[in-house]
């Protein structure tokens, strides 16, 4: 068994830096909290962090729009900051990777104030579209060159009255979209990676990618064209839902960019021999798209990976045991050979892991992504079963909401609730930060969820995340055959096997009702067998055998 690179078989940990820990007291998470916590990830067993966006923003989408790519946000700390960190999670053995997004900058970024200003060497530095003439219905507003719609919601087009045109913005209006079409911007995408891995970053989380490109007025007779109708009458012209993205999203051209930056990656490790700077990119697509993120059938390499997104968006508290084992295998069986797998539970786009499921499925998912192959992703708060926290009309912040929603519906667009502080203890703001206000309230259950108590306590979710890091050391995980089935409508099996090894199974239950099973249906499975780890409400502990024919698994029970 040769070693495996690092990023083969990691926890990869998300940290949302705006809510992790705030180390000077104004309510806002920041570096120097996080290099306070580092020890955090060593005694979780975690071996790599990515971290939402850390760069110089407004803050109008709380840092993915990027008004100057080379420095690090003022709230969030400065350059040396950012090197301590780096040097401090190195020496603990610790990865380190940023968020790169390419997709758009900030409208206050030097490049959109000379692009607008048409300065030479950035005329054509965003996406810029002449109108084509004033609404018939009220002359004073210029009609957009085409229906496409904005992930916030309203037209994706935006009338500068200094240019005279439109730019194009997938996202919101202060996040406008490179025109990746022009050589000048790919050069800068590269200048970017370069400065961040010089910096000694190993790698990036790269934002937003089915949005890079978009149709080329060259192939329409010279016109941005319509995208599709959808078809849903509900929807009004402008609003999300309202057209299919033809023309806006998951575009073939963009690949080939992705493979560009995998190349310029490659070439840079040239000079860094021994070394490994990573590459894992996000956007949500169906399967055959989100592949080719991977590489494609003529031997382009993309991505190190394309994040798994299917737990997320394709299954939930109302999935069974057979949409669970449909779901897994349908990433393992479309993935290219030789690919690696992740699997993702949350993130700060979505509602939290337990919300979306159910409370008692906290340790039985987390199995699950720690004992199938390939990388564990965890979003913060995961370890400790956090879920979604309540944030006000009055106090929401998240743009999406904001633009899309009113107090009656903001809740179903709302980030926010994802986007809470963690919860360090039961002390004041649930040890996140000293300051009088956070930038978004404290969850209300800190006091029964949280770090210290969970460390204390003889079981919790977060003494089983570290039961299942730990066994993740074992050669059966990272190098096994995996065997996936599921025994009933609600509990499925994972066998993990390699021979001479350990075999590790998880059993799980995923309803929200007792299920009994039997036994002698789960391959290598021999028993008597030693319960490695259990569910914080299972009736078994750690420790004890499981004899007999059948065992009976409760609600969201989970056995390893
Ligand atoms: O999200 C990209 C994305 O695909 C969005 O559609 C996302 O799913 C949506 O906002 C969820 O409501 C990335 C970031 O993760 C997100 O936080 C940013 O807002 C977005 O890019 C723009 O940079």
């Amino acid at each position: 068994l040769l070693p495996l690179d690092w990023w083969k078989h990691c926890v990869l940990y998300q940290i949302y830096p705006r809510s992790f820990k705030d180390s000077d007291g104004d309510g806002i998470g920041d570096l120097k909290g996080i290099i306070s916590e580092l020890e955090h990830f060593v005694d979780a067993g975690v071996d790599a962090i990515w971290m939402s966006p850390i760069f110089e923003s407004p803050m109008v989408d709380f840092g993915y729009d990027i008004s100057n790519f080379y420095k690090i946000h003022y709230e969030y700390g400065t350059m040396e900051d950012f090197e301590e960190l780096l040097k401090k999670a190195h020496e603990l053995g610790i990865k380190v990777l940023l968020d790169f997004v390419p997709n758009h900058a900030s409208t206050e970024s030097e490049y959109f104030i000379n692009s607008e200003k048409k300065i030479p060497g950035y005329e054509d530095y965003f996406v810029w579209a002449d109108s084509p003439g004033p609404d018939p219905n009220n002359a004073s507003v210029m009609r957009p060159p085409s229906n496409w719609v904005s992930q916030f919601g309203g037209s994706a087009w935006e009338w500068s009255e200094a240019r005279q045109q439109f730019y194009l913005h997938q996202f919101a209006i202060e996040q406008a979209d490179f025109n990746f079409r022009n050589p000048v911007v790919r050069q800068e995408m590269f200048n970017i990676m370069e400065f961040w891995l010089d910096k000694g970053a190993d790698g990036f989380r790269v934002d937003a990618l089915p949005y890079l490109i978009e149709a080329d007025p060259a192939d329409h007779n010279g016109s941005y064209p319509d995208d599709p109708l959808s078809g849903i009458i509900h929807f009004e012209p402008h609003q999300l839902g309202y057209t299919i993205p033809l023309y806006t999203k998951d575009l073939i051209e963009l690949y080939d960019i992705v493979y560009e930056w995998r190349e310029f990656v490659d070439k840079y490790l040239e000079d860094h021999p021994g070394d490994t700077r990573v590459l894992f990119s996000e956007g949500y697509a169906n399967v055959t798209m989100t592949m080719l993120y991977y590489g494609n059938e003529e031997g382009a390499v993309g991505a190190h990976f394309p994040f798994n997104f299917d737990f997320i968006t394709d299954l939930s508290a109302k999935s069974n045991a057979r949409d669970f084992v449909y779901i897994i295998l349908r990433w393992l069986t479309y993935m290219p050979h030789g690919g690696v797998p992740n699997w993702v539970f949350g993130n700060h786009d979505n509602n939290r892991m337990p919300t979306r499921f159910r409370h008692n499925m906290v340790d039985g998912l987390n199995s699950l992504n720690m004992l199938l192959p390939g990388v564990a992703v965890t979003y913060q708060g995961e370890e400790i079963g956090m879920r979604d926290g309540y944030v006000s009309w009055e106090d929401t912040v998240d743009v999406e909401a904001c633009n899309r929603g009113d107090e009656d519906t903001y809740h179903l667009y709302s980030r926010d609730p994802a986007r809470t502080p963690y919860h360090w203890n039961n002390g004041t703001n649930a040890g996140f930060s000293t300051g009088e206000r956070t930038w978004l309230p404290v969850a209300d259950d800190f006091k029964e969820i949280n770090l210290a108590k969970q460390k204390e306590d003889t079981r919790s979710h977060y003494k089983v995340y570290q039961a299942l890091t730990a066994l993740r050391k074992e050669k059966t995980l990272a190098y096994g055959e995996y065997d996936i089935r599921a025994l009933s409508d609600r509990t499925l099996y994972l066998v993990r096997s390699l021979p001479t090894h350990n075999t590790y199974v998880l059993l799980f239950n995923v309803a929200d009702t007792a299920d009994t099973v039997r036994l002698d249906r789960v391959p290598h499975l021999k028993l008597p067998a030693t319960i490695y780890v259990s569910s914080v409400h299972s009736n078994r502990l750690a420790g004890a055998t499981i004899d007999g024919e059948q065992v009976t698994l409760q609600a969201g029970e989970a056995l390893v």
